[in-house]
């Protein structure tokens, strides 16, 4: 039986305000953090609780779809086959917990490997980009248009500064000389937030050192819609399954930053 995925996409879409009110509850209350892979790897029992709320409401609706989520909450995955959910419950946490601003919900359902709904949602700006593929990318009810080039000296790019100052990054020169040529550069805290911002033309482009799956899996298949391009430094497909270097752009603007700059470490 084929999947409606306008139906699948409400259903998704309603889950995802139930869960951001969940997470607006709860910044009421002190919330509970922890550090993960270093001191700044944040993650709180709201991250945890919004990713079981997704799964459990996944197992119960759509009891044969997988699930592939940041906190672990359900196995570990090692194939696309069949219809996965890819989700963050909070991607921007250390802005969650300091700013209590700029954090987002980002969701993604992939049938055999394709991108077929993507929503990202901006809880505090209420603002949630979605598409359906081959229908268009909206935020809120705005449809968004092919993006149009501008020459890599007029772009503003979405990028932690950070990234320029780790001398374990081997990415570090190329960066910095992008940093130099482009107009200015952003940093927002969330890479699901950037990604779509490029997708709604506020960014030219997007990139980062090291994401996993969960932070541009929706975002990827709204860029497709508007007609960017998303791939790792290498110019690679991206995976869904490991984490990996991203660049994402509008086409020229991509093709300059892969070819010229971040293509190769230096
Ligand atoms: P997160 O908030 O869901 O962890 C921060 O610049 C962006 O990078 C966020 O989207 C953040 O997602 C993501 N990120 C990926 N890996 C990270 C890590 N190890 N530590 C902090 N942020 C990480
Ligand atoms: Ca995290
Ligand atoms: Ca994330
Ligand atoms: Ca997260």
């Amino acid at each position: 039986m084929s999947i409606d995925w306008l139906e699948l996409e409400k259903t998704a879409r309603n889950w995802i305000y139930e869960a951001a009110s969940l997470i607006k509850q709860s910044l009421a209350n002190p919330i509970q953090i922890e550090s993960k892979s270093n001191p700044d790897d944040l993650v709180t029992e709201v991250d945890r609780a919004v990713e079981s709320f997704f799964y459990h409401k996944i197992q119960k609706t759509y009891p044969k779809h997988l699930f592939l989520g940041e906190e672990g909450v359900a196995e570990e995955l090692d194939s696309l086959k069949g219809t996965v959910w890819i989700i963050d419950p909070i991607d921007g946490t250390m802005n969650f917990v300091h700013q209590r601003y700029n954090f987002a919900i980002s969701v993604a359902v992939y049938h055999e490997g394709v991108g077929m709904v993507g929503l990202i949602y901006d809880v505090m700006n209420d603002e949630l980009f979605h598409a359906i593929r081959d229908q268009g990318a909206y935020i809120n009810d705005e449809e968004l248009v092919p993006v149009k080039e501008r020459p890599l000296h007029e772009s503003i790019i979405g990028l932690n500064a950070k990234w320029l100052v780790q001398e374990k990054n081997p990415y570090r020169n190329p960066l910095k000389a992008l940093v130099r040529d482009v107009r200015s550069i952003r940093s927002y805290g969330s890479a699901a937030i950037e990604i779509a911002y490029v997708a709604a033309d506020r960014l030219d482009g997007y990139i980062s050192v090291n994401l996993s799956p969960w932070d541009y899996a929706a975002g990827v298949i709204l860029l497709e819609e508007v007609g960017c391009r998303a791939s790792t430094f290498k110019g690679e497909h991206l995976d869904f399954l490991q984490k990996s270097t991203v660049i994402v752009g509008k086409p020229d603007l991509h093709k300059e930053m892969v070819s010229s700059y971040v293509g190769e470490e230096l």
